[in-house]
């Protein structure tokens, strides 16, 4: 058995399930109330602001109801305990990676609880809704947009994610569909640089032909198992 060192885990909306937040695309999937044209792209948001706060708004509003899961606890342990590499790459825009504990956590697609400023292009922490324009803390004009990456935009930090992704020994995707990219990708970058990978769904994903391994079940069980 190859010794494991360095290790890279992706996280999709199914990590947070259990935890009562909506996934994209099951039955009660966000995108149901909203086409995703409608509120994730800039030119939603050109053309409809109102709606794509609105919908940003009442997701960050909804962070305050709910609490991390047991999986978020069990990658929290991880991350505390691993004396190797370990970088969690979330999809998610929630905070319950950072609530459960997590510090070795990277959101490439933004995070609900910050906003970028059109006007200074700085990014600052937001509790309320922006739909009440509050001014930015750094420039003081009001102009912040969700710091969110839509359809069509780049990831943050995508040079760190590949680094870790060349260096990992273990590849692990929990909760996600596959449907998106570049982060649907990163399990082919793991597998070419030679590394063990582990999906944890509660059904196939599509990129599970990529996986040597695919344990189907919540994560909220799966997780603190593989962890353990
Ligand atoms: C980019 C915003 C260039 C935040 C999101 C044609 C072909 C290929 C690609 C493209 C194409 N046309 C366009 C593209 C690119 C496009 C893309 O991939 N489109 C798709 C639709 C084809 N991608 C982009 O535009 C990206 N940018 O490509 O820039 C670039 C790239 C690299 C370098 C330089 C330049 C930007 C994509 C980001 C879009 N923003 N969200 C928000 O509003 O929340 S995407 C959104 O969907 C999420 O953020 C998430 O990332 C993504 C996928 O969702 P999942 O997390 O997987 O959730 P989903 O509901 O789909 O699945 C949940 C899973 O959990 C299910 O499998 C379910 O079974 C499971 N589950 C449920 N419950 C549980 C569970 N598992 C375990 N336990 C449970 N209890």
């Amino acid at each position: 058995m190859m010794r494991i060192r360095n290790i890279v885990i992706l996280t999709g909306a199914g990590i947070s399930a259990e935890s009562g937040l909506a996934t994209f695309r099951g039955s009660d999937g966000l995108w149901e109330g909203h086409r995703v044209e409608d509120v994730a792209t800039p030119g939603a948001f050109v053309a409809d602001p109102h709606l794509v706060h609105s919908f940003y708004d009442a997701r960050r509003a909804q962070l305050a109801e709910v609490e991390p899961n047991k999986a978020h606890e069990a990658l929290a342990r991880l991350d505390a305990e691993w004396d190797g590499e370990l970088l969690i790459v979330t999809q998610n825009v929630d905070d319950l990676h950072e609530r459960a504990g997590a510090k070795r956590l990277l959101h490439m697609h933004g995070e609900l609880k910050s906003g970028l400023c059109l006007g200074c292009g700085e990014r600052s922490p937001v509790e309320g809704a922006l739909l009440d324009y509050p001014p930015c803390p750094h420039c003081e004009q009001k102009m912040l947009r969700p710091d969110i990456v839509w359809f069509g935009e780049i990831p943050y930090e995508m040079e760190r994610i590949e680094t870790a992704l060349m260096r990992a020994d273990l590849f692990v995707s929990i909760g996600t569909s596959g449907a998106v990219y570049p982060a649907a990708g990163f399990v082919q970058s793991a597998k070419y640089r030679g590394a063990r990978t582990i999906e944890l769904n509660l059904e196939p994903s599509q990129g599970s032909i990529f996986f040597d391994e695919s344990r189907m079940g919540p994560a909220g069980e799966l997780v603190p198992a593989l962890v353990e």
